[in-house]
């Protein structure tokens, strides 16, 4: 049996490219384990400062393996407690980009959700199907899709399990950009390497700050964003990217 996800570290950028194409990279309970604690890992790493995920050319991930599902009572479904590893995903404090090529679906769209850039190819599809199979979704689809697409296309993709292409994502602000299929993984790499070139610290800041939007109210989200602003002057990072500016050179960042 292959590996549920392969793992690589190129250039500050830790790869996870999720690997069950004989089920579309269905997210079994194994591939969520051996994601999380990888993400975590990375997370941990100080020479990563990005993180990508990707699938194939044909499938990001198909949603949750069906399989692992379909028996299972209730009191089993609860002693899994599986959203804890979904939790942890969202306490990784590096942006997490997904590149999705193909389809993104059910779980497979709400691990992009939980990702914080989407690049899209223009192949991908993107849909919340659970509906067919009498469920909803069950790893935050119903709140961040809302919040990302609003309420009726929200509505429109679960209750109807209307898939979206990559232009409609983007025009209803689910994915960040939409590239060209030719070349996408390498297109998409390449973001992930350019973003790497930042000052790490205040990429995490970057991200806590933006994520703090959909949760607390504008004058708090105001004041937060004001106390990550003053702490980055804590950085040497700040005081070398205003030197470079001025000094009309490269700036280079330490993470420090
Ligand atoms: N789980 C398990 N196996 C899957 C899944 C899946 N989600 N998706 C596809 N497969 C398998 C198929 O059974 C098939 O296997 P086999 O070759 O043995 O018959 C193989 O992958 C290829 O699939 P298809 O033949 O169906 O390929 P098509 O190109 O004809 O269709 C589709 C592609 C449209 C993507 C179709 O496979 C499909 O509809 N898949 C299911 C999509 C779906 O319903 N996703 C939601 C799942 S439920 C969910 O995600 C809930 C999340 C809740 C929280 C997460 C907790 C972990």
């Amino acid at each position: 049996m292959n590996e549920p996800i392969i793992a690589s570290i190129e250039n500050n950028v830790g790869i996870v490219r999720l690997n069950r194409p004989e089920v579309l990279n269905a997210l079994s309970l194994d591939l969520m384990k051996t994601l999380v604690d990888t993400l975590e890992a990375y997370d941990d790493n100080p020479d990563i400062h990005v993180i990508l995920i990707a699938g194939s050319e044909k499938v990001w991930a198909a949603g949750a393996d069906i399989n692992d599902m379909a028996k299972a009572s209730v009191f089993e479904m609860y002693e899994r407690n599986q959203f804890a590893r979904w939790e942890r995903i969202r306490k990784i404090r590096k942006p997490i980009i997904a590149a999705v090529s193909g389809f993104a679906l059910g779980g497979g769209c709400e691990l992009a959700m939980h990702c914080d850039v989407i690049i899209a190819s223009e192949s991908a599809k993107f849909g919340q199907p659970e509906i067919n199979i009498g469920i909803i979704p069950g790893a935050g689809g119903t709140q961040r899709l809302t919040r990302a697409v609003g309420k009726f296309r929200a509505m429109d993709m679960i209750l109807n399990s209307r898939f979206i292409s990559a232009d409609e994502a983007y025009t209803f602000g689910l994915v960040s950009r939409v590239v060209p299929k030719e070349n996408f993984y390498e297109a998409s790499l390449a973001l992930a390497h350019e973003m790497a070139g930042k000052p790490p610290i205040a990429l995490k800041l970057a991200k806590e700050a933006v994520l703090k939007a959909h949760e607390t109210t504008l004058g708090e989200g105001l004041e937060y964003e004001r106390k990550l602003f003053y702490m980055l002057f804590a950085t040497e990072d700040q005081k070398e990217g205003m030197a470079a500016f001025i000094e009309k050179r490269r700036a280079k960042f330490e993470g420090k």
